[in-house]
């Protein structure tokens, strides 16, 4: 039986200070709807999509950056969006700023299926930035001191008829994470994020963001084998220039759909799982052809 799909990326334009979580949520259930009458089955959401992405001020943690966190989901406000899931039967992807009952506190992202329950549940492992305020920098990428490193490994699930897999932001830069996910024979990876068009540390590298966005989505589905929605949250959010180019890889690597605006934005392809086996049974059959005696040095600390 066919396994073919219809996803989507919801990219989101800004999701300002002032933007309330009821206004972004509601954003969300309009494309939620309309993604699934177009036929989507799935639909995948930024990085820290209910708020601002707060890690760009320095502020008291957790007393000032408390507001931005989620320490139940759902939460009422954010209910309707499960609703809208069940009643359209779609499942989707969510990023979110977890804190958990015992305080502690992570970039997450959760998938929901297609009958609204949640079945999957990943901690960003790769947080970039800084731990202390710098203060030179036009603004600051705070997620090392605001959230733990994700203790949840990068776990594969099996839902509506496909293996999938989580990761965010960050993560997509590093190999580790794809073959991780690979490894675990993931089909279809989902990621959010929110990248800043200016990067302060090396600005000369500012005309690549796009570039190495795509670069690294590319590279990780064609090497792993694996479909790929990519969603950005997009455009000058309190003052700040996030990229677009949310898009759709294929498991070779080619770009199936992705977007052309820096706003809310659907970004939608029929994907087919079992192309995978195209790359996996070919050049990357891993059974045949890994060496993983010569690469004992990965899971060492480097450089
Ligand atoms: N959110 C996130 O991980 N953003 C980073 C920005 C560059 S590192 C400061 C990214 O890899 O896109």
């Amino acid at each position: 039986m066919s396994r073919k799909k219809i996803v989507a990326a919801a990219q989101m334009g800004p999701v300002n200070r002032a933007t309330s979580r009821a206004e972004a949520v509601s954003r969300m259930c309009d494309l939620m709807r309309q993604a699934a009458s177009r036929g989507a089955a799935l639909i995948v959401f930024p990085e820290l999509a209910l708020t601002t992405f707060f890690p760009r001020w320095a502020l008291k943690h957790p007393e000032e950056t408390g507001r931005y966190f989620e320490t139940e989901m759902p939460s009422p406000e954010v209910a309707p969006l499960f609703a809208t899931a069940r009643s359209s039967g779609i499942g989707f992807y969510l990023g979110y700023a977890e804190a958990t009952p015992e305080g502690r506190y992570f970039n997450t992202s959760i998938l929901v299926d297609d009958t609204g329950d949640i079945v999957g549940k990943y901690r960003k492992i790769h947080l970039p930035g800084h731990a202390e305020p710098e203060p030179w920098r036009p603004f600051q990428h705070l997620e090392k001191a605001y959230f733990e490193k994700g203790d949840l490994g990068f776990p594969v699930y099996e839902t509506m008829e496909t293996r999938i897999g989580m990761c965010l932001c960050n993560d997509r830069r590093w190999p580790e994470t794809w073959r991780m996910l690979g490894l675990d024979r993931a089909e279809l990876v989902l990621l959010g994020y929110n990248t800043p068009a200016h990067y302060p540390p090396a600005p000369e590298h500012d005309h690549l963001q796009y570039f190495h966005n795509a670069l690294s989505l590319q590279a990780g589905a064609y090497q792993n084998g694996v479909w790929v929605v990519a969603t950005a949250k997009a455009g000058r959010e309190d003052g700040c220039d996030l990229i677009g180019g949310s898009m759709i890889v294929a498991p070779t690597g080619e770009i199936a759909a992705q977007a052309t605006t820096l706003g809310d934005e659907l970004v939608m392809a029929e994907i087919d799982p079992d192309r995978c086996g195209e790359i996996r049974r070919n050049i990357f059959d891993f059974a045949k052809h890994r060496q993983p005696d010569e690469y004992k040095r990965l899971s060492e600390a480097g450089p």
